[in-house]
């Protein structure tokens, strides 16, 4: 029976869940979540916060994008390897995955949460300090990325799984200045590397419904 994948293709946690699929060429089914309830009924049956991407492997269902990845590693090998197995090495990936989504995916979410919520809810005092938060992050990252080809050194791996989505949309949603020179070469290796390039044309139909506007660019 065919993996298949609860997952919208416009979605950064998805789009990393995907690269690793496409970078190893591992089939799967894939049930688009949004509009479709049926769909949705079982998204919420399998995880009840109805986030997404799942996974569901038979009779086992697999929540959070960094779980997914290394259960595909363990399960469906391919030629990437997305963990190393060098345990040091391994810990550099994971450490640099979770920078990824909790200091440049977490305050970017919050530019897009803040303009989807009632004009009178906002929070400016939140988007600023999440403006704050990515500055820091784009800063502490180009000094990190000054010897390194990935986002863990020379080996792509879940952490860039993780950079790729991250970075595209935080550059939308805050731009990554000039002079962070590194990121912005990184986030062109990774727009090159052909798992994203795949997944972000996938997502291309939905750039309409990106809530801060999507540039007319990538
Ligand atoms: N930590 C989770 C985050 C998943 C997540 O927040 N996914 C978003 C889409 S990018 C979602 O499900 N949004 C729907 C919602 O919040 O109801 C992971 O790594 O998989």
């Amino acid at each position: 029976m065919a993996l298949q994948l609860y997952a919208h293709p416009f979605s950064s946690y998805c789009q990393k869940v995907l690269i690793a699929l496409y970078e190893n060429d591992i089939p799967f089914e894939l049930r688009q979540v949004g509009g479709d309830e049926q769909i949705m009924a079982e998204l919420t049956a399998l995880w009840p916060f109805k986030r997404f991407p799942v996974l569901v492997d038979g009779e086992h269902a697999i929540r959070e994008s960094s779980i997914i990845i290394e259960y595909l590693g363990a399960h469906y090998p391919g030629p990437v390897r997305m963990i190393p197995e060098n345990s040091d090495a391994a810990l550099e990936v994971r450490f640099m995955d979770r920078f990824f989504d909790n200091y440049v995916v977490t305050p970017q979410q919050k530019f897009v949460f803040d303009r989807l919520r009632p004009a009178d809810q906002r929070d400016p005092y939140g988007v600023k300090e999440a403006g704050a938060l990515l500055d820091v992050a784009y800063r502490w990252l180009n000094e990190t990325l000054r010897d390194r080809e990935w986002a863990a050194g020379d080996h792509f791996s879940l952490a860039d799984c993780a950079a790729a989505p991250a970075l595209f949309y935080a550059d939308w949603s805050y731009p990554i200045g000039a002079e962070f020179a590194q990121v912005r070469a990184y986030r062109q290796r990774l727009l090159a590397r052909p798992s994203f390039a795949r997944a972000v044309d996938e997502a291309r139909p939905y750039r309409q419904f990106f809530p801060l506007g999507a540039p007319d660019r990538d």
